[in-house]
């Protein structure tokens, strides 16, 4: 279902075009289908949205740039942990949200795709990833667990933590709290209140940056619109 919501999306990816690839198990059939348009000829240049999806974009010979050499893109594509009302989105699970959110914003469209499971009446059953700077870390999530508890979130902030015991470090060389909310009922004020918190770098709420979700289910392709 992950490939069949990729290969719907590819369709908007017109000869030409500026693209952001996003992160992820569903972002990894994109940069696949894609691959293979590149190698029969198909015009496209792109900016990965993590080292992970650079690599796999590099061993395709999909054609990369920066956004220091092309700050403007005219697509994003990238997956979602959850699809809630308007588009509202949680992204973050693969710890790439920062570069994620950046190369969405550059970007004359956002566009999602996933399998049905994703999409929620309300965001917040998947915990939410805030991506923070190193300096100050307990501070840090002291004051983000007060924000969480001020929106009622149900369960911790933890600290997110590799196989090894290590922390999780970000492409940006960042550590992740996930805040386990249970349902986020105001995801513009939390994640204006979250940005108040200055050891926050960037928090996977997506609002109002997705155009349009290609979510795949066992009767086929369904498309929302914002
Ligand atoms: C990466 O940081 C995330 O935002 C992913 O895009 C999101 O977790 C979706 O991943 P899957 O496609 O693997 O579910």
């Amino acid at each position: 279902m992950k490939r069949r919501s990729a290969a719907a999306a590819l369709t908007e990816v017109a000869s030409g075009m500026r693209v952001g690839l996003g992160t992820g198990s569903t972002a990894r059939h994109l940069v696949d289908l894609l691959g293979q348009q590149v190698a029969a000829g198909f015009d496209v240049l792109c900016i990965p949205t993590s080292e992970a999806t650079a690599a796999q974009a590099r061993e395709l010979g999909i054609p990369l740039t920066t956004l220091e050499e092309t700050p403007e893109l005219d697509l994003t594509i990238d997956g979602a942990d959850e699809i809630g009302p308007g588009l509202a989105l949680i992204k973050g699970a693969g710890g790439a949200l920062l570069r994620e959110k950046i190369v969405a914003a550059a970007s004359a469209r956002m566009v999602v795709i996933a399998d049905k499971s994703k999409v929620v009446a309300e965001l917040g059953r998947f915990p939410l990833s805030i991506e923070v700077n190193r300096f100050g870390l307990r501070a840090t999530h002291i004051l983000v667990e007060q924000v969480a508890r001020a929106h009622g979130a149900e369960g911790a902030v933890k600290l997110r933590l590799q196989a090894s015991g290590e922390p999780a470090v970000t492409d940006g060389g960042h550590l992740l709290l996930d805040a386990s909310f249970g349902r986020i009922s105001n995801p513009e004020a939390l994640s204006a209140d979250l940005h108040k918190v200055p050891g926050v770098v960037e928090h996977g709420l997506f609002l109002g940056l997705c155009a349009k979700a290609y979510v795949a289910g066992p009767d086929g392709i369904e498309t929302i619109e914002a």
